[in-house]
């Protein structure tokens, strides 16, 4: 009887070319020297002990038991196996804890993206808890609020076990999806006894707000602490009337504090994240900074979170190319191996050409962030990632979503069957251009970091082109001429055409398409210099056959 072989996954680390030729190039020698044997070793797990665990947990689910056999409200949550062995070894590779030690400087970003990397694919997204925990390190840091930075953020970011709490975050209401403004949870004023205030006798000092109000999409309630939005009494409507506050979801003997868990969401993928609808429903909390501006003040979350989704996207699209390739090599039809099969080798070297410049835009922003939190970036960069982390998020999620579709395509029915573990890759890649951000919201982000509509080219736009420009200086290969002028051309005719249509009805319709051809754009510059580079220091041209791909995929999708 005939059996298929299975794909299987060598390291991880050890076998994938982009990522280790990347690396090659943007760390110092000692560093890599230094950080590789983590990286050999999270690619073992992510090949080998966690893999195989994601695929016999494939059934299971988190549960949420809401009443005990006694009528009590218990709301308790169980998540799977896999995910109570990924904190561990999150923990343990301080897949949050790297970004803020700051051991390497601004390259501890990029160190820390490369463990998210690996640690992604074979965790059914735990890596949703750890972007928000690292969003909300970030959020703290950032906030001024001394108390919380001492109180929280070692928690946050620490490589003890017993000690880590994760961190949610709670923005999304039924009224206000992506228009976050529309939320409705109150806070309220709490009126604290004087002989509390003066004794300390109870907490309600430390907790001087009460939230009201049901969130219907709560990132993974299994979380310690939680950031999230509410509108103090008596605020004005819009995001400037909400205010940030922080909550602890439990009391001392593990009890709720005063949250109620209404159900788990039923999702298309991600279907091992706990996410959930909640009720507070006097929730203890605490301002994070003010009582108004709670937009502007959870956004530097948003941006973490919007990184993450950037390294989950290129990830999961590593992960099925990966498995791709792998089974290319051993299935035989019509009378060859597949990969002896001129198209389907075209194929998969198209999605490789894809998966190649999403890395490169996602790991550049990644650099851009490091910097940032050293307080190294000049003025014309902090635009350039303001601008790069939507048009990045947009971009590569989108890509995601293709290259996992054509991944499954590339097993034929095997692909669209459960047990192959392979269907859940599109799914789990699906919620990408949509949580933190739809890419239409993105693109109107994308207009929010180019300053609304002017005249004349906005310097953040000027920045892109500076970043485009810098890039394309470094090729010299003949074989690159032609995507360095695809790659020119397209960034012209992005200014051009946002001159044109400033100010206009037009500019909104095509944001979409521009805010896409600005990340294509950069990402084929971005790929062009490492192609270059891996040419000059590796001696090697398969970077250069993606570039040249990827650049004549059509990397403009402007249309005047
Ligand atoms: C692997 C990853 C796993 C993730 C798991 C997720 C599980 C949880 C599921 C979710 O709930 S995901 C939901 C995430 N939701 C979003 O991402 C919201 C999408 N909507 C937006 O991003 C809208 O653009 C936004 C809510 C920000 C619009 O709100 P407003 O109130 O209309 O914004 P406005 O008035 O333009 O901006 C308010 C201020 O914030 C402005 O600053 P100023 O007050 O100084 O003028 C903006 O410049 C600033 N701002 C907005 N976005 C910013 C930002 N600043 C920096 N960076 C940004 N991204």
């Amino acid at each position: 009887m005939f059996q298929q072989e299975p794909p299987s996954l060598g390291n991880q680390f050890a076998d994938d070319r982009v990522l280790r030729s990347y690396l090659a190039r943007v760390l110092p020698a000692e560093m890599l020297a230094e950080i590789q044997p983590a990286l050999m070793e999270l690619g073992l797990l992510a090949s080998g002990e966690l893999y195989r665990l994601q695929l016999a947990d494939r059934l299971n689910e988190p549960a949420l038991t809401q009443w005990d056999p006694w009528g009590n409200r218990i709301d308790h949550v169980t998540v799977t196996p896999l995910w109570r062995a990924a904190e561990r070894v999150a923990v343990d590779f301080g897949v949050v804890a790297t970004a803020y030690e700051q051991k390497h400087g601004r390259l501890s970003r990029v160190h820390q993206c490369a463990l998210a990397y690996l640690f992604t694919p074979s965790t059914d997204i735990y890596s949703c808890p750890l972007a928000m925990t690292d969003g909300a390190a970030r959020t703290l840091l950032g906030s001024g609020n001394e108390a919380l930075i001492e109180r929280v953020v070692p928690h946050l970011i620490t490589r003890e076990r017993d000690e880590f709490w994760t961190a949610g975050q709670w923005m999304t209401e039924i009224t206000g999806g992506s228009d976050v403004g529309l939320s409705q949870t109150v806070a309220v004023p709490t009126e604290i006894p004087d002989q509390e205030v003066a004794g300390r006798e109870s907490h309600a000092a430390d907790w001087p707000w009460r939230l009201y109000g049901k969130k219907w999409f709560a990132s993974a309630i299994t979380s310690q602490v939680a950031l999230t939005l509410a509108r103090p009494e008596g605020n004005p409507p819009g995001g400037r009337g909400l205010a940030l506050f922080y909550v602890e979801l439990r009391n001392e003997t593990g009890g709720w504090r005063n949250i109620e868990i209404d159900r788990l969401k039923d999702k298309l993928g991600t279907r091992k994240v706990p996410t959930a609808e909640l009720t507070l429903a006097g929730t203890p909390a605490q301002l994070v900074k003010g009582t108004t501006d709670g937009v502007r003040n959870i956004a530097p979350l948003l941006n973490i979170t919007r990184l993450w989704n950037g390294i989950s996207a290129v990830a999961l699209m590593r992960r099925g190319l990966a498995l791709a390739e792998d089974y290319a090599g051993r299935r035989i039809a019509f009378g060859a191996r597949l990969s002896e099969k001129p198209l389907h080798r075209d194929t998969l070297s198209g999605l490789l050409a894809e998966f190649e410049a999403a890395f490169q835009l996602a790991f550049h922003v990644a650099e851009l962030t490091g910097r940032s939190e050293m307080g190294e970036l000049p003025e014309n960069e902090a635009q350039l990632l303001r601008l790069l982390t939507p048009v990045m998020k947009l971009t590569t999620a989108r890509q995601a979503v293709m290259v996992l579709s054509e991944v499954l395509e590339a097993f034929g029915g095997a692909g669209y069957v459960e047990d192959t573990g392979l269907p859940q890759l599109l799914r789990d890649a699906q919620v990408l251009p949509i949580w933190e951000g739809t890419t239409n919201v993105l693109s109107l982000d994308t207009l929010r970091a180019l300053g609304g509509a002017s005249e004349s080219v906005p310097s953040p736009l000027q920045a892109l082109n500076d970043a485009v420009s810098n890039c394309l200086k470094e090729a010299k290969d003949p074989e690159l001429a032609e995507p360095v002028s695809i790659t020119r051309a397209a960034m012209r005719h992005a200014e051009k055409w946002f001159r044109r249509v400033a100010g206009q009805e037009e500019l909104e319709a095509g944001a979409r398409r521009f805010a896409l051809t600005l990340g294509r754009t950069m990402e084929s510059a971005l790929l062009i210099r490492q192609a270059q580079w891996s040419r000059d220091y590796e001696a090697d041209g398969r970077s250069i056959v993606a570039a040249r791909r990827f650049a004549r995929s059509g990397i403009d999708l402007l249309i005047d």
